[in-house]
């Protein structure tokens, strides 16, 4: 190219520049799209943003992997975290120990979620760890199992009436045996709101003229209802000293009939009374093993993520949200099996 083109195009480029400079801008990358209408966020009635499920950064310190019931609980959260598509459910197992949640709660506070849900492995000692998320200004669903603090330190509690379903439970016994008897409980974790609760509803309706011989934890769990039940059986005689058990959950439920069996005792030589309502109780009704099994339900994820996000939102909830529940039979136990969710 001629040096005189060459000199011409530069000159213009120059002025070019010039103009702009003068207008105190560089040439601009075409503007950024605004948001089509649709996507502009709805002004809630206060002015403030309305928050969706995709802004929502969830905390689930989960107390354990215990049972079937808590596996199947821990699914209900995971399966509608991603159903809904929300932001993060921030997950932990906290192995049945109340330390270790109360690190995780810790931890979701320094992180700033929006929300905690927290299913509390034990009743008591949740007050400072509530007061620090007060606080923080994150707000405390309490789910399943029940905490002693004061209301006022968190926002709402969902889960089920734990004194109810010892008092259904109760109701089995009453009609099992109109003449009396006596039973023997296996309790859940000592201290839980579920072991607490059932112990307390059992109390509550058992007819007088059937006595509780004994009570012995197997903390949830199956391999610790065994030697429970073994000791049990090394004490009492099984149909003379007592007729009945009444078990916290139907994962302690099968190690029983673990040790009934090596014990040689067969199906409905005792009456077995349980809570839950997972595939295994259903098993041990269609079996023979247990004449009643309390429901107690554990899929809460949709409710809580629900109520979290009104949180979120500044929306007034419910402070108590009981699961309906009801109480299953032998009879239907075959039928139902195959479309038990847990
Ligand atoms: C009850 C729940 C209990 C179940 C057990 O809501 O906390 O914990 O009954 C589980 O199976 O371990």
């Amino acid at each position: 190219m001629r040096a005189s083109r060459v000199t011409l195009i530069f000159t213009i480029a120059l002025m070019a520049m010039s103009i702009l400079a003068a207008c105190g801008q560089t040439p601009a990358a075409p503007a950024a799209q605004a948001p089509a209408a649709a996507e502009q966020p709805t002004a809630a009635a206060s002015g403030a943003v309305t928050k969706t499920y995709a802004d929502m950064t969830l905390c689930f310190p989960q107390l354990g992997a215990e049972s079937d019931w808590r596996t199947a609980n821990t699914a209900s959260f995971k399966e509608t975290a991603t159903t809904l598509g929300i932001k993060q459910l921030v997950f932990s197992d906290a192995q049945q120990k109340q330390e270790n949640q109360i690190s995780a709660v810790r931890a979701c506070i320094q992180q700033g979620v929006d929300v905690i849900a927290l299913p509390p492995v034990v009743e008591d000692g949740w007050e400072p760890v509530l007061t620090e998320a007060k606080n923080a200004g994150i707000p405390v669903i309490i789910v399943d199992r029940s905490v002693s603090a004061d209301p006022s330190l968190y926002a709402a509690h969902i889960g089920s009436d734990m004194v109810l379903e010892g008092e259904r439970a109760a109701e089995e016994f009453n009609k099992m045996f109109p003449d009396g008897g006596a039973i023997l409980e296996l309790s859940g974790t000592t201290g839980s709101g579920a072991a607490v609760g059932r112990a307390k509803g059992l109390r509550n309706k058992l007819n007088p003229n059937i006595t509780i011989l004994d009570t012995q934890t197997g903390n949830f769990t199956r391999a610790e209802a065994v030697p429970v039940m073994q000791a049990f059986l090394k004490k009492y005689k099984p149909g003379t000293d007592f007729q009945g058990i009444f078990i916290h959950n139907d994962d302690m439920g099968i190690g029983v009939i673990e040790a009934l069996k090596a014990a040689g005792i067969n199906p409905g030589d005792l009456k077995i009374v349980s809570v839950d309502g997972t595939r295994g109780g259903f098993q041990a009704m269609v079996d023979g093993w247990f004449q009643a099994d309390v429901e107690c339900n554990p899929l809460l994820g949709p409710q809580v993520m629900e109520m979290a996000l009104k949180l979120m939102n500044g929306e007034p909830v419910d402070r108590e949200v009981l699961t309906n529940e009801t109480v299953y039979y032998p009879d239907k136990a075959a039928e139902l099996l195959p479309t038990r969710q847990y």
